[in-house]
């Protein structure tokens, strides 16, 4: 094993508790356990569990790491796309015969209840799959010429050394529609994922090695903020894409864009769902539901917005309040459990402060929620459901809170409720519940949204299509899908033409 700066500083890392895994980094096709600062993965239902121990990666490991991607690139790119299906394929199968164990563990380290930790893992298998069955499609287009004897085409080519940063709420699904269709098209890839969820990294990466994926090709360096801004701005780095914040998202464009480097940005939402007046009640409440709770809110997706049309609103917002009241909160792995904790104890508190803030001003009216757990809770990272009614504008109305908030408007009448659809500085998802043609064709010409939904949640996102934000939301190309191509590859345009005139 190749010795790297620092390793002399913890020589033999402590093992870990019985029957606690310890996280590893996979550098240059090796297995390094870290030797940087300590690192304990806390199950934010049950802070005294530690679900995962290990030490971080330094920034040697993320030079060797760098190196090998460098490296390995020409054989990788040149590799038959067959093969490189193939890995990917065997990655889906391996992550599906894993979802029930990996499942659970990601329910432990992220908080999500346990059929949404499960269901990700499977999500992460289908989406590899897609990208896999990508291979056969087109590589390139041909034009016309307008000169004799000559064809033009245009060939996509690996972008080279990828740079993937991702965040802590999709573990392993938002690592995969990066890393899959990364790897598909011929790039190297070196992951730093949120610290706050490495075990699924590790799962992941574990998978794509079981799966074949040659040494060097992927690189996972598990670590923080620190570690992601070196990767983000290492001189050897092709392209970089990056989910997470949006404060963050602006720094790793700001770097991207002093390096000329082309990056990809999925950042913040205050996604909003617009409830009209002729919609089906049970069917927008059921929806917004899903959408403010699952996962906790924690999704960049998650309604977090809902405006409704006057003439309903005080029916809708019965049903609303009463459903959120009764909403199962515990520790999700437990049955009937339908919603977790919070990432952490730290967002936690962020979050119960702008409520406690919020209910402090004029026009802030908390329906339901709203207070901290004062029974066994208190002890987890847990944040009550929460409706609020706000008369006008508010903190609450702009900022994301990313957690079970969900802040409510009244409207006037149908027009105004999309206008306030669009009165945010984000434009990630929208939703609209009507059966109305008119206010669909309206919405779908007037929301600048990468999203939209008509009678179904703002979250979710299927593999085939684009995804990706507006505005504040998310800059450079989409995500999956085709979409996916625009960012990693690039093309070369081919003028094609016989030295001399065609005689066969
Ligand atoms: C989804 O809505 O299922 O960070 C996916 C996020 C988004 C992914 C949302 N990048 O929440």
């Amino acid at each position: 094993m190749q010795q790297h700066a620092g390793s002399d500083r913890a020589p033999e890392a402590a093992a870990p508790p019985e029957g606690v895994p310890r996280l590893r980094h996979l550098v240059a096709g090796e297995w390094r356990t870290g030797a940087g600062e300590e690192l304990v993965d806390i199950d934010p239902a049950r802070p005294d569990e530690p679900v995962a121990v290990g030490n971080v990666a330094l920034p040697a490991d993320l030079e060797d790491a760098v190196a090998a991607a460098r490296k390995v690139f020409p054989d990788w790119a040149a590799t038959p796309h067959h093969t490189r299906a193939r890995i990917l394929a065997r990655t889906a199968d391996v992550l599906e015969a894993h979802a029930a164990q990996w499942g659970e563990e990601l329910s432990r380290e992220e908080g999500k209840t346990l059929p949404e930790g499960v269901g990700e893992v499977r999500r992460a298998a289908e989406i590899f799959r897609y990208c896999a069955a990508e291979a056969d499609r087109p590589a390139g287009e041909v034009f016309a010429s307008p000169r004799p004897g000559e064809q033009i085409q245009v060939i996509h080519r690996p972008v080279g050394v990828v740079a993937a940063v991702t965040p802590f709420n999709f573990p392993v699904a938002i690592p995969a529609w990066k890393i899959a269709p990364a790897l598909g098209y011929g790039n190297t890839v070196v992951w730093k994922p949120s610290g706050l969820v490495p075990l699924l990294a590790v799962r992941m990466a574990e998978a794509l090695v079981e799966a074949g994926l040659p040494d060097g090709v992927l690189s996972l360096l598990i670590g923080d903020g620190e570690l992601g801004a070196r990767l983000v701005g290492h001189p050897d780095v092709d392209a970089v894409t990056f989910t997470g914040s949006t404060v963050v998202g602006r720094d790793v464009m700001a770097v991207c864009g002093r390096l000329a480097r082309p990056v990809q940005t999925e950042t913040g939402g205050k996604n909003a769902a617009a409830v009209l007046s002729d919609a089906d009640l049970e069917l927008a409440v059921t929806e917004v539901l899903a959408g403010a709770f699952r996962s906790t809110g924690q999704k960049c997706t998650a309604t977090s917005r809902v405006i409704v049309n006057e003439r309903i609103a005080d029916a809708f917002l019965d049903r609303l309040v009463a459903r959120t009241a009764t909403l199962q909160v515990g520790d999700p792995l437990d049955d009937g459990v339908r919603m977790g904790p919070v990432i952490s104890h730290r967002a936690r508190d962020t979050i119960q402060r702008a409520l406690d803030e919020g209910a402090a001003r004029a026009g802030v009216r908390i329906l339901t929620g709203g207070r901290p757990y004062d029974d066994e809770r208190s002890a987890g990272a847990f944040v009550q459901p929460t409706v609020v009614e706000l008369a006008g504008d508010d903190p609450l109305w702009r900022e994301e809170l990313f957690g079970p908030i969900v802040v409510v408007r009244r409207a006037p009448d149908d027009d105004t409720a999309l206008d306030l659809v669009g009165d945010s500085e984000f434009g990630l998802a929208a939703a609209v519940f009507t059966d109305d043609l008119r206010a669909v064709t309206a919405a779908v010409q007037r929301l600048d949204v990468g999203v939209l939904h008509i009678n179904s949640e703002t979250a979710g996102a299927d593999p085939h299509v684009p995804f990706g934000g507006a505005k504040a939301s998310g800059f450079g190309p989409k995500e999956q899908g085709r979409a996916a191509r625009d960012f990693f590859t690039t093309t070369t345009t081919v003028y094609l033409r016989a030295s001399r005139a065609g005689t066969r």
